[in-house]
């Protein structure tokens, strides 16, 4: 469905530039914190979904569960964060507290927690364990800490439940060092008294900031990163990161409306939000024993990439820890084989070197050479108020490929609605991919061509574009 839809704007050609005048862009128009941009920038991150559910081979627990069960006799998370970092990922997120309400942390709110659990007799803290590998290991630390707590007695009583939540992350925010995402899932169930809880979003936020004014605040709802609308790991096309902030205004808001929202952001959007994909690499976000044989092939892995990453979003892929404390030597595998795929697949850029010119330029500093200096902070662009403009490159020999690359410049905010790519082969010009958003990143996939010289036209865009990159990739299928 969304394919039909894709094609029939491709058709409407060049005449799209006369039928979408172009809009200037506001003078508040959204552009990304720097910490949004570095972590748009990082692209991936690992999930680790490990608590209680891993001892009972459930995906949710109901929170009556014995802290007895947890004993991960072989725990060794400096083996995740190498496998996160063997993958290419750049930050680790760990689930220290789901729904049943087990803290991986021994909380002095609770007695729930790792404290009352046999694991190294009660003393063991596997969020400090996991934050201390992942530093040794140069990845970034999120933590995902549930609202929704089925253990915890006072949940649903509303004000009493805002006390001790905000207590809980004041934990996690003060005792272990930076932290880059808090991950705040929109699953909002009954507690142990049947009652529903009224999250105090507004001073869960404000603690956040107050105790780690870095960290980026993840939830269907914002502020600083969306939920992309699925656990599937694709997102929207087109992508804006702009959306409007009252079309998902809480964490667990549903409806068409609120999905549309989430995949493909709002070119007229008030605020900067950029959407994670996040989808498990088995079919359960926790680890169970019987989906062993069910661990997604680095094929599917690449796919992942090119529906997340290559779609100005970014992925977040899950990886649950067995009940040993280990990842399974099948998912570090396929972790392995999906690094090594990308680092082969972006080894070589076709167009490194190329000779760039272009219709037409804002200034000698943001020359079409631009889009090749390897640099995303410079970029090539038309003088402003023009939204259509192309770039030509011409290579240093014929080039063989499959992939295009494309970049804005996004610290600028994110410009383009619609675009074509034509390669000059040996039959004439051809049009290989054509699309609508580019952002931070879009990757397309086409049929393997052999050009001389490749031209990307922006046909449409709500300010004029800055485009920071174009490059192209041979992934070596025939
Ligand atoms: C959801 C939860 O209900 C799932 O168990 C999982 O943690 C997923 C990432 O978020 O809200």
């Amino acid at each position: 469905m969304q394919r039909r839809e894709f094609i029939r704007v491709g058709a409407a050609g060049a005449a799209a530039l006369g039928r979408f005048p172009p809009l200037p862009l506001a003078a508040d128009h959204p552009v990304p914190t720097p910490r949004q941009l570095a972590w748009q920038r990082d692209g991936l991150a690992v999930f680790a979904h490990f608590g209680i559910n891993t001892f009972t081979d459930r995906e949710w627990g109901d929170g009556r569960e014995s802290p007895a069960l947890f004993d991960p006799a072989r725990l060794d998370a400096r083996q995740w964060a190498r496998a996160a970092r063997a993958g290419g990922f750049r930050t680790l997120i760990l689930t220290a507290k789901h729904h049943d309400g087990f803290c991986l942390w021994p909380s002095k709110l609770t007695t729930h927690s790792v404290a009352s659990s046999p694991w190294r007799d009660g003393t063991g803290d596997v969020v400090r364990e996991v934050v201390e590998s992942c530093q040794v290991e140069g990845l970034g630390v999120g933590l995902y800490l549930s609202p929704w707590d089925r253990h915890e007695p006072s949940y649903g009583d509303s004000a009493r439940y805002n006390d001790f939540y905000c207590a809980q992350l004041e934990e996690l925010l003060t005792d272990y060092g930076p932290i880059v995402e808090v991950w705040f899932d929109g699953a909002n169930g009954e507690g142990p008294n049947g009652r529903r809880q009224e999250y105090d979003w507004p001073r869960i936020h404000r603690t956040v900031r107050r105790l780690q004014p870095d960290a980026l605040i993840f939830s269907d709802a914002g502020p600083d990163i969306r939920w992309i609308g699925n656990e599937r790991g694709v997102a929207g096309d087109p992508n804006w990161c702009p959306v409007d902030p009252s079309a998902v205004p809480v964490p667990g808001a549903s409806g068409p409306a609120v999905t549309r929202a989430l995949q493909h952001g709002d070119p007229d959007g008030t605020v900067w939000r950029p959407g994670e994909a996040d989808v498990s690499i088995r079919p359960g976000w926790f680890w169970h024993p019987g989906e062993d044989a069910r661990v997604r092939e680095a094929d599917d892995l690449v796919d992942l990439y090119f529906s997340s990453v290559g779609r100005n979003a970014n992925l977040l892929l899950n990886v649950p820890p067995t009940k040993d404390g280990l990842f399974h030597d099948t998912d570090v595998r396929r972790l392995a084989e999906f690094g090594a795929r990308l680092a082969r697949l972006f080894a070589v850029d076709g167009a490194a070197g190329a000779r760039a010119t272009a219709t037409t330029t804002r200034d000698r500093d943001h020359g079409p050479e631009r889009v090749t200096d390897g640099d995303p902070d410079t970029w090539w662009g038309p003088p402003d108020r023009q939204p259509a403009a192309a770039v030509e490159l011409e290579f240093l020999t014929p080039q063989r490929f499959d992939v295009v690359v494309l970049e804005e410049a996004i610290a600028d905010g994110q410009r383009v609605g619609y675009y074509r790519v034509e390669a000059l082969t040996a039959d004439g010009w051809r049009t290989v991919s054509w699309g609508t958003t580019i952002g931070h990143r879009k990757l397309d996939r086409i049929a393997p061509v052999t050009a001389r010289r490749l031209r990307l036209s922006i046909l449409h865009a709500f300010a004029a574009p800055r485009i920071g990159r174009v490059a192209v990739y041979d992934s070596g299928a025939p």
